[in-house]
């Protein structure tokens, strides 16, 4: 059986594990928390997670398991069914990865975690988050599937990443993404409702806990 490691507050972990379920998949969730032990960065080298584990072996990186759940088992189909139309909606999870959760990312340990970061730092996340989100008010409308097609993999970026890392940008910069973002709230809201969304943010909530735990190890 496919086996997800990682854990359910993570929302790299997520984009996989709302795959998985969309796709109607049996996985078992394995809890690995990051820094991981010496056992399982044999597993993912970069000691990040998620990793999948397959009968055939192990690897790591959301989208790299998306791309490896749409391979596998084509339908459901999380992707649109034209090679452009999949360059399209790989655009813009592209996008919403590259040019706004990472620059955001560099923003949590603030936001999040009790820390400070520079004002360097703050600006230049600042300058890309902003660049990420004009990106992304104009490849995507908002008032449907964001490929204008399907529920799919760019669905699955934008809800388990938008929410965080605004979450971040308000509290850090104090920008709010989604003032750029027209109907984002509304879609958003829409896609909470999907089942298998719906899953993963009450497992996330429930994890806070241990989460929090953890940390404090
Ligand atoms: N590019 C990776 C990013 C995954 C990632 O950053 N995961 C975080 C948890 S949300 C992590 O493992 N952090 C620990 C670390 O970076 O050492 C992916 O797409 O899977």
């Amino acid at each position: 059986m496919l086996k997800l490691y990682g854990f359910a507050v993570s929302n790299y972990y997520n984009v996989a594990k709302t795959a998985l379920l969309e796709k109607e998949l049996p996985f078992e969730e394995v809890t690995a928390w990051t820094p991981l032990g010496d056992d399982l960065l044999g597993k993912s080298p970069m000691g990040k997670v998620p990793f999948l584990e397959t009968d055939e072996g192990v690897f790591t990186e959301a989208q790299v398991i998306l791309e490896y759940l749409e391979e596998s088992t084509p339908r459901p189909a999380l992707l649109p069914d034209t090679a452009v139309a999949r360059a399209k909606a790989r655009e813009i999870a592209r996008v919403i990865e590259l040019y706004m959760e990472l620059p955001a990312r560099r923003l949590y340990p603030e936001a999040f975690f009790g820390g400070s970061v520079s004002e360097e730092t703050r600006r230049d996340a600042g300058i890309v988050l902003a660049r990420g989100a004009r990106a992304l008010a104009s490849l995507a409308r908002f008032d449907g599937p964001l490929d204008g097609r399907a529920f799919g993999q760019a669905d699955i970026v934008a809800i388990n990443h938008l929410p965080l890392l605004r979450d971040a940008g308000r509290k850090v910069l104090d920008v709010d993404v989604y003032d750029s973002l027209p109907g984002v709230k509304e879609y958003l809201a829409e896609m909470r409702s999907r089942a298998s969304v719906s899953q993963v943010l009450s497992d996330q909530k429930e994890a806070m806990a241990a989460f929090l735990q953890n940390r404090g190890k």
